[in-house]
Parts: C-alpha cells; structure tokens; sequence
C-alpha cells in the first residue's frame, strides 16, 4: 500500500461520523460466535452494529399476524430488533417478488424469472408493514436499508414523515434497461427508490446501468452522481464491499488446523493431489455446474491431481428453481466423482454443512487454488476471503468470473479471470492456478491483499455512513408508496 493510499485509509475510518444509526436488512446475523454464518449481508453487517450502537432490525424467522410486537434486545455496543413478518404476504414477498422475479432480474438471468402480478401486492405490502415498524426508531439520525428485498421501504418510511436521511445499498448487481424492463411495475419501483438520498451500488458496472435505466425508463438523468426527482435529490454512488483481511489472515495462521478433525483428515482425502476450493450459497448464479464439468475437464487432462472441495451451502430451499439446481449440481459432482474417481479417492469433495470462519480460513489458506465462476455477482466476498487467507510466502491463486462485481477490483494481473460459462476456460485457468510458480503467484497475491487492506469493510460502512450523514433533510416531497 502507498503511503497516500495508507493516509486515505486512515482518514477514512477517522471520519466516520458518530450518529445513531438504524440499519434495516430482510435477515439479520445470529449474533451467535458458535454459529457459522453462511450469506455476505450477515457477514458485512455483524462488525458495524456490534462497534458503533446501531439498531439493526430484520426478519425474526418467524411468522405472524402482523400484530406481534417487535422483540428488541441488545447485541454489542447495538441492539437488534425482531419482526414477525406477516404470513399473509410473506411467501408472495420472500419466494415470490424478491426471489423469483428482482433476483434473476438483477443477475440478468430473465430466463430464470417466473412472474405473478399477486407477488408484487406482497412485496408492497411487506415493505409498507416493514416502514411501519421502523418508525419505531425514527428518533435515530439516519437510516440505512439493505438490499433488494426493501426497494420501496425508503418512500414508505417518506409516506410515515420520516424526514432522517435514509440510504439503500443494494448488494446484487443492477441490470441493462432490456432486463429491467421484464421486471413488473419496473417504473413504479424505480420511481419508489428515489425516495432514498442515498443509492449505493457495488460497482461502475452497476451504475452505469442503474443511470442507463433512469433515462430509458424514467427519462431522468444522473448528474455528477445526482438524479433530481420530484421528491428532491439522490444521489447514486458506489461502496464496493470489503472484508476484515486481517481476521482470516489470523484465522489462517492459528493452529486450529491441527485441532480440526475436518482439516486433519483432508491431507488423507487428498492423498497427494493439491487442492481447489469453491464456497456458495447454492444459487444458480453462482455458476457451480458449469464449474463442476471444468474440474471434470482438469481430471481427464491430469489425473489424479487435483481434488475440488466444494462447500454449497443450501438456499431458498422453498423455490422450484433452487431445488432444480441442487439436483443437478450433485447429479454432475456423482457423475465427475464416478468417472475420476477410486473406491478410496474422490476428486470432489461436496459439503452441505457449514463450516466455522475459522475452519473456513483455513481451508482457504490449504487450498491452492480458489474457483471464484459466478454467472453474474454483486461483489463475491469468498474471493476476498480467499485471497486475504493465504499464506504470504506460498500463496494460492483466484480463478474468478469477469462477471463477479469483485472482477473490478482485481484485474488479469492479479486473478485469472474468465468466461463463467465456458467450461474450457474454466478447466485451462484452474490447470494454470495449480501449476503457476511460486514467484509469480507472490506478485499476483502482494497486488490484491494491498487492495484488501485499502479498502475494509470498516472503511465500507464508515463510507456509506457519511455520505448518507451529507444527506440534511431539505425540501423534499413524497412519492407514493
Ligand atoms: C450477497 C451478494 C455480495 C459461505 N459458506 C460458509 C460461510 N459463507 C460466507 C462466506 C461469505 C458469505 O458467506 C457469502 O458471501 P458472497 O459475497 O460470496 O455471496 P452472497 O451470499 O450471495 O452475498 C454478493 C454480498 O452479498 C455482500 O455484499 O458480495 O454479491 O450476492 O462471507 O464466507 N461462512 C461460514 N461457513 C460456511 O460454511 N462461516
């Protein structure tokens, strides 16, 4: 890092302004050390809420009739608050609007869309039961939405009088004009976001297309990172998330892998061949099949020597197309295992189970090669994570999807990038990784953990915070919600 990058740095987390915050997610973390925590949000906001005293409110899990109190409780320096959501709208809302139509949407997967004007009534009415009770909290300064579950919250909070500066970052990518036109009441939706002061996106990529979006759809224009509306100005920038490095650099490098009966046991499994790791939630985006048949490419070109552990963590498991893809994934890792494979050695290891941090840590720092093949990707923290394990003096390499949002981070000098739908590709970049030389896997690695460490997600939150604390309430009109 640069001695101005390193002052930048400083400057940045000094600057976070001390203001009482209110943080609004569909999930929230379950504040529980023991617990592994499987989804980026959680991981990203778990650090913020438990420093700075915020009030983090989310879904409880639970259902109800929309008249259960909200169960606060403190959690750090913070507190978390629990809502029911109400049963009526809650599948409509979670499987149906935000899953199963804005998630492939925002992928730009249309193909994956499967459409229901009913879902959109839930969504609605979700996010208007959700501003309901966040004004609960309206005596805190500011509020800061989280996600794609939550696209209208920001102008039923405006509809309630709310007048605190309120900001969305939306953690998936945001998709070219043709796409969002497929999304129902695509205009009213984007209409509903310009309530917010804030929208904070991934990536330029995202950006550039949002903007794209408000001209064609809207016919409104970004100015220098501003959009005017009827309701007054937003300002659209970009916060690309970061991690901790220095957690999993330390995670790493503790014994537990002499501890872990897990990690003990995987020098056995692979029995001489090196390691490559894939870590996902099991979602069609993250491009785990075609990934599989590339690792069955490397076997049948090396034998032998390389073992994939896979670690797919189940997800939406109520929504058809996620039960599609778990079939399909372990119907490809049985068929890649029985055609490579012995009795006594199998090429993919597939985990359903989560793994501790730590475990994970280690896992990272064991595994020479990291496959990172989303289809399409906000940002993707495990190729973070990844590059932030590894050991300095032997670190592994990333393989990693162009089209991840973590791709504008790190260019061809640092990651192998590639096509995530081409499984030659894949297959050729994971046979580099694993046979490139020490020296030049050092260079390559130096590059990106100087990017890591510029950029935390310390310094990610404490960003957002202070560009939505420049947010005063001026004048400002409602949009209806
Ligand atoms: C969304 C966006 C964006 C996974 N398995 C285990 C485990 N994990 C943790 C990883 C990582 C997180 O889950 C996954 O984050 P990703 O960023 O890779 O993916 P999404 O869940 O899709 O996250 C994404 C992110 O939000 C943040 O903005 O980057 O683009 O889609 O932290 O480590 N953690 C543990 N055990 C596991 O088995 N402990």
């Amino acid at each position: 890092v640069s001695a101005a990058q390193q002052e930048d740095h400083l400057i940045e987390a000094a600057l976070q302004p001390n203001i009482e915050l209110l943080v609004i997610s569909n999930r929230i973390a379950t504040f529980d050390p023991l617990q592994p925590k499987t989804g980026g949000l959680a991981a990203a906001l778990e650090p913020l809420v438990e420093r700075s005293g915020a009030v983090w409110m989310g879904s409880s899990g639970k259902l109800g009739d929309g008249n259960e109190p909200l169960d606060i409780g403190p959690h750090g320096e913070g507190k978390v608050a629990k809502l029911d959501l109400p049963r009526e709208h809650y599948s409509g809302y979670y499987e149906g609007f935000a899953n199963s139509i804005l998630w492939p949407a925002l992928h730009s997967l249309p193909d994956r869309m499967a459409a229901s004007a009913k879902d959109y009534e839930s969504y609605r009415e979700i996010n208007k039961f959700v501003a309901g009770a966040a004004f609960h909290f309206r005596d805190r300064d500011a509020i800061w939405v989280h996600d794609y579950h939550f696209l209208p919250l920001g102008a039923g909070l405006q509809c309630l009088g709310v007048d605190k500066p309120i900001g969305l970052f939306l953690h998936t990518p945001w998709p070219a004009p043709d796409i969002m036109e497929r999304v129902p009441n695509h205009r009213e939706l984007m209409q509903s976001m310009l309530a917010y002061d804030l929208l904070g996106f991934q990536t330029n990529w995202d950006l550039d297309n949002f903007r794209a979006c408000l001209h064609t759809h809207l016919g409104l224009e970004v100015e220098h990172g501003i959009v005017i509306s009827a309701r007054g100005q937003t300002r659209c920038q970009k916060f690309p998330i970061g991690i901790d490095p220095n957690q999993f650099a330390q995670h790493a490098s503790e014994s537990l892998a002499k501890q872990d009966l897990y990690i003990s046991s995987l020098q056995k499994k692979l029995n001489g061949a090196k390691l490559a790791i894939g870590v996902d939630r099991l979602d069609y985006t993250k491009g785990i099949d075609v990934r599989i048949e590339a690792f069955g490419q490397v076997l049948a070109a090396e034998p032998r020597s390389i073992v994939l552990l896979q670690i797919a963590n189940p997800s939406r498991t109520e929504i058809e197309a996620y039960k599609d893809y778990k079939r399909n994934v372990e119907s490809l890792v049985s068929r890649v295992n029985d055609e490579h494979g012995t009795d006594e050695w199998r090429p993919i290891l597939y985990e359903n189970d989560p793994f501790t941090r730590a475990q994970l840590a280690c896992l990272y720092r064991a595994a020479r090669v990291g496959v990172v093949t989303p289809l399409r990707d906000g940002m993707n923290l495990v190729a973070k994570e990844y590059v932030a394990a590894q050991d300095p003096n032997d670190p592994g390499v990333l393989v990693l999807s162009k089209f991840a949002g973590a791709a504008e981070d790190f260019d061809q000098n640092e990651a192998l990038l590639v096509d995530p739908t081409h499984p030659d590709e894949i297959a050729a970049a994971i046979s580099k990784a694993a046979n490139m030389p020490r020296e030049e896997r050092i260079q390559r690695w130096r590059s990106m953990i100087n990017k890591l460490e510029a950029y935390t997600i310390h310094d990610w939150s404490a960003h957002f915070v202070r560009e939505l604390d420049k947010s005063r309430v001026g004048a400002r009109g409602t949009v209806p919600i």
